[in-house]
Formats: C-alpha cells, sequence, structure tokens
C-alpha cells in the first residue's frame, strides 16, 4: 500500500526522531511512503488539524503519487478524521491506528488477538461513519450510499456494544487461567521478574540471553506482543519467573492500555521490574520517561525496578553496577546481544530477591546513636 505521511511540527523539540519514529511505525504495517509532507503548526487547526493551505498540498502530493492512504503522525480526533477523507478521498489513518494496525498484524495469541480486536472496536466506536462503511464491506457491500442515518447509527451503537461484551467475556475467561499460574507462584514464593521497556530496547533478546529461550526478537517495533514466561534457575536467588512482555512507546493509546491490562499486569504483579533501556538511543532519557509514566499509569510506579541499560557494546561502554546512596543496585549496564554484564544482571536479581523474598521491611540504616 502506498502512503502519504503527514508529519506535523508543533514545535516539540524532539520532532525529528518523533516522525523517524513514526515512519517506522507505518513501515511495520507493511506501507511503502512514497511521499512525505512536513507541516509546521503553532497549535492544531480544529476542522483539518493542518489548516486548509497546507490540505491542498496534501491533496495534491496525494494524487501526484497516486498513494491509497494519507497517515498522520499525530492522533487526529473523529472529526478530523471524517473531514480529512473527505477532502483527501482516501482514507486517513492517525497516529493510534497506525499502532493498533501493528498491534493486530503482530498479535498470535489468542489473548493477544482478543485484546486487540477490543480496542480497534472502542477506537473505532468513536468513529462510527468507518465502522459503518467498514462494517458493510463485510456484508458484501450492498453499493454506494451516501452515508449513515441516525437509526443506522444507533444498530451500529449495539452491534459494536454487543461485540465487545462478547470479546471481553472471551477474554475473561482465558485471563483467569492466568491468574490460576501467577496465584500458584506467588505461593510457592517464587521471584517473578517482568522485562518491560520501550519499543525495540532489546527486552526479548536479553530474555533469550538470560533463559536461553527462543523468543522471536527483530529491529522492528512491537516485534513482541504476548508475554512469554519462562522459569530459571539462579545459584543464590533459586527459582525465578521472568516474563518478556509487549514493549511501550510515547503517547500509548489509552485504548490499547485498556486492552492490554491482562498481559501488563504480570507486569503489575512481578516482585521486580527490570526496565531495558536502549542506552545506544539519542531518545534514550525520553523513552524512559514515557515507560515511567506507562508503568505509573497502570499502577506498576511503586514497584522495586532496576534499570537495565542494554547495548553497550554500541557504546563502547565496559559492563557495571550502580548503587544509590543506600547501597541499592538501581542500575546495571548489559549486552543482551553479546551477552556481556549478565552475571552482574544476575546478582542484582539476587539482591532482590533477598529483600523480596523475606516480605518483611528490611532496615537498611539504623540511625541511633
Ligand atoms: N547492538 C546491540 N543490539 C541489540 C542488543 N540487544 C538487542 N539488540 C537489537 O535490538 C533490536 C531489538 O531487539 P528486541 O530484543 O527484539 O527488542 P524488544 O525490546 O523485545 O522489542 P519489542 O518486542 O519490539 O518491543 C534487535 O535488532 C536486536 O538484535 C545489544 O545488546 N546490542
Ligand atoms: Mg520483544
Amino acid at each position: 500500500m502506498k502512503v502519504l505521511i503527514v508529519s506535523v511540527d508543533l514545535g516539540d523539540p524532539d520532532f525529528a526522531a518523533h516522525s523517524d519514529e513514526f515512519a517506522m511505525l507505518a513501515r511495520g504495517t507493511g506501507a511503502e511512503i512514497s511521499a512525505r509532507l512536513l507541516v509546521r503548526r503553532a497549535h492544531p487547526d480544529a476542522t483539518y488539524f493542518i489548516g486548509s493551505g497546507k490540505l491542498l498540498e496534501a491533496i495534491e502530493l496525494a494524487d501526484a503519487a497516486g498513494v491509497d492512504a494519507v497517515l498522520f503522525d499525530r492522533p487526529l480526533s473523529p472529526a478530523q478524521q471524517r473531514n480529512l477523507e473527505r477532502r483527501l478521498e482516501r482514507p486517513v489513518i492517525d497516529r493510534v491506528g497506525v499502532i493498533l494496525d501493528i498491534f493486530a498484524l503482530r498479535a498470535k495469541s489468542r489473548e493477544g488477538k482478543l485484546q486487540v480486536e477490543l480496542a480497534r472496536l472502542q477506537y473505532l466506536s468513536t468513529r462510527l461513519t468507518r465502522l459503518w462503511s467498514h462494517l458493510e464491506r463485510q456484508r458484501g457491500g450492498i453499493g454506494a450510499r451516501s452515508g449513515p442515518g441516525e437509526a443506522q447509527l444507533e444498530m451500529d451503537r449495539r452491534i459494536i456494544g454487543d461485540k465487545v461484551r462478547g470479546l471481553r467475556g472471551q477474554l475473561d475467561r482465558v485471563q483467569r487461567q492466568r491468574v490460576t499460574q501467577r496465584r500458584a507462584r506467588a505461593r510457592g514464593k517464587t521471584l517473578s521478574v517482568s522485562l518491560v521497556g520501550y519499543t525495540n530496547a532489546g527486552k526479548s533478546t536479553l530474555f533469550n540471553a538470560l533463559t536461553r529461550a527462543g523468543a522471536y526478537t527483530a529491529d522492528q517495533l512491537f516485534a513482541t506482543l504476548d508475554t512469554t514466561t519462562r522459569r530459571l534457575w539462579i545459584d543464590g536467588a533459586g527459582t525465578v519467573v521472568v516474563s518478556d512482555t509487549v514493549g511501550f512507546i510515547r503517547d500509548l493509546p489509552p485504548t490499547l492500555i485498556a486492552a492490554f491490562r491482562a498481559t501488563l499486569e504480570e507486569t503489575i504483579h512481578a516482585d521486580l521490574l527490570l526496565h531495558v533501556v536502549d542506552a545506544a538511543s539519542a531518545q534514550r532519557d525520553e523513552q524512559i520517561a514515557a515507560v515511567e509514566q506507562v508503568l505509573g499509569d497502570i499502577g506498576a510506579g511503586e514497584t522495586r525496578c532496576i534499570q537495565v541499560y542494554n547495548k553497550i557494546d554500541l557504546m563502547g561502554y565496559a559492563p557495571r553496577v550502580e548503587r544509590d546512596e543506600h547501597g541499592t543496585i538501581v542500575r546495571v549496564f548489559v549486552s543482551a546481544l553479546e551477552r556481556g554484564g549478565l552475571d552482574g544482571l544476575r546478582g542484582a536479581i539476587i539482591e532482590s530477591g533477598r529483600t523480596a523474598g523475606n516480605n518483611a521491611p528490611t532496615i537498611e540504616h539504623t540511625e541511633f546513636e
């Protein structure tokens, strides 16, 4: 599918990285980027997001390049999307829509597919005219009609409502099993460790290095959508359960966070989070902040967390461990690819296991004289 990408610079300092990331997301959906349009604005325009002058340019570009769809690197309101589609005479997909498409492509497990389908329906339910044409196509296409009437919209709302309820029910059943597994682990006092981090940081590579599992790794965004869990034995910590999870991204759509709550539950209930960071990324600090934001949103902001600075081979750093003023390990430097620094990481897990294992609060310092 040939697409035109419209990038809107609203004055954010890291706009270039932002739009590169979006291009990578777009390519991840299989789109071929035939043209790009850069728009600078102080504020989004209410009707078209980009204002009517730039819209004319976009129409010209889209026609000249013969694109099939136009992708916006920002979230659009349902009204803006509708207005743009009318003028561009092509499907217009915003940032949230692109992320949803990637998730739909990558979902493998039944749970993952159900979660994505739920997120998509919730997203579409605010864009009913689009869903209407989508459903119409599914029915075999009755032919061109000018648009949905009120009765049609009411019916669509009911259809969506029913579908959403059905999906929730199915998800509940799949997820009950997961809860049972987690309870069993909690009873066994097994230390549970979750790998979290920005997409493409190297979580799956690290997971494989630690567990010798064969999780899928790739230089693409959202390679992993399903949580994979493995047991591993660490001398000094005993059996540890490690989970590889879905990556985060800035402005993760709320519908997706909600739909993936179950997958993320693994993260919420972990004893220890390993926040994997692409230390070589120019966007490192921004990505760290985005991940911490999502962790806070899902209620995992207070969980013990160690930063794992990964890809140090690209920076020429040596493996090492950093502690805070209390002597607690806060950061470990590793190369998951070259398997460097893994002993330091295992040591950090063992130390966390000691404090998590006996469940009583450990007092690090006694202040009495
Ligand atoms: N140079 C270098 N590359 C690495 C390292 N760790 C991972 N990579 C590469 O980074 C890319 C992403 O790795 P993944 O392990 O798939 O990343 P992820 O965090 O699981 O990504 P998602 O599942 O997409 O969220 C791959 O091309 C890896 O080979 C490392 O230590 N050094
Ligand atoms: Mg992965």
